[in-house]
């Protein structure tokens, strides 16, 4: 009897191991088996992330990055809400996180103002903001932010057209910008950076226009840019890759050569795979990038904070600059910090090109 008792009992825990699958973690030890331990469901993070939309690579690559750092097999419940682009829709997700009592709220915010009520609303539920990539520039009630420096992105950029323009024998530039979408931190600071150093430089910018960080919209401002600065124009400044992709759409239609071998100098801000190929391929002269692969330190930052440990105010991700050509080793600039900085710039080759995002 008790024999038969015995292996009823074995077969009962050979079924329920069965039952768990393969999943890896599971340990077949039943001295280890979780009994009245909380299930696995309940001890996950509960982490609310407001994404800006889908528009650029730069955006697919932040989205994966983030999905598979806040994983369940990582210890978290991700509930993730693409706010294409649309700023009513991400306050509105915002709203969402804080009915639904998650633990962490992570905002991307697509414009850098019109923050403080829904911040003071997290708040009040007690529920810790983080904010990943663009600024908040009218509230500071979140704990931390994870990011770029946008304008030291633009200065180091203009920093760049002004040794190469002096190492080609350019005298005059005359610039056509496009922007990213308007009163994004990204914009602003992209702006103010390039901005500061062509006036000092004493550069003509023609026109700036907004062209969404898409493919289609900065194809679309570059083709009104190419009928009414027909032959004024030497050096295009797209910020971001996709928008610089639809600008060479639109200077290739109306027979506007650009690149290493072409009338136009094109500068673009991201550094995706797409685009540093086209780099080596001297059909972007520079390329600044902005590092989307922030989710590693989202995960470490949010369970830092869940085991009650400090987290630093500000975490600025590492940013290479890219260049074509083998003419520059480096440039000098002043950054928005005040402090003269001299950074390299690398030559993509294929291996760096292959390795990006
Ligand atoms: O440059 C662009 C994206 O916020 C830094 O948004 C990001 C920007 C990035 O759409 O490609």
């Amino acid at each position: 009897m008790k024999k038969l008792f015995a292996l009823f009992l074995s077969l009962i825990m050979v079924l329920s191991l069965a039952a768990c699958g393969s999943t890896p973690t599971q340990s077949a030890a039943p001295s280890t088996a979780p009994s009245a331990a909380p299930s696995a469901a309940q001890k996950l993070i509960k982490v609310g992330v407001a994404q800006v939309g889908h528009e650029s690579d730069w955006r697919t690559a932040s989205t994966k990055s983030i999905q598979t750092n806040l994983s369940k097999e990582n210890g978290f419940d991700l509930q993730f809400v693409d706010c294409d682009n649309k700023p009513d829709k991400q306050l509105e997700a915002v709203r969402n996180f804080i009915q639904q009592q998650v633990d962490y709220i992570v905002i991307d915010p697509i414009v850098s103002t019109g923050w403080d009520t829904v911040l003071t609303e997290a708040q009040n539920a007690k529920i810790p903001v983080i904010v990943l990539d663009r600024t908040i520039d009218d509230s500071n009630k979140y704990v931390t932010w994870i990011g770029s420096e946008f304008t030291n992105e633009g200065l180091a950029a203009g920093a760049w057209l002004k040794d190469y323009a002096k190492a080609k024998n350019i005298d005059k530039l005359n610039i056509l910008v496009i922007k990213g979408t308007t009163g994004s931190s990204a914009e602003i600071g992209r702006t103010k950076g390039f901005e500061k150093i062509a006036k000092e430089n004493g550069w003509t910018i023609l026109d700036q226009q907004d062209g969404q960080f898409t493919q289609e919209g900065g194809a679309k401002v570059m083709e009104s840019y190419c009928k009414s600065y027909a032959g004024k124009f030497n050096v295009v400044v797209c910020q971001n890759d996709n928008e610089a992709f639809g600008a060479q759409d639109a200077m290739k239609a109306a027979g506007v050569t650009y690149g290493v071998n072409g009338k136009v100098i094109l500068i673009s801000f991201d550094a995706c795979k797409a685009a540093l190929k086209q780099v080596l391929e001297g059909k972007i002269n520079a390329d600044f990038q902005c590092n989307p692969l922030q989710g590693k330190v989202l995960a470490d930052t949010i369970k830092k904070l869940k085991a009650g440990e400090k987290v630093p105010e500000k975490t600025y991700m590492p940013e290479p600059w890219y260049v074509s050509e083998n003419i520059l080793k480096s440039i000098t600039y002043t950054n928005n910090a005040g402090k003269t900085v001299t950074e390299d710039l690398i030559q993509v080759t294929q291996a760096i090109a292959d390795a990006s995002y």
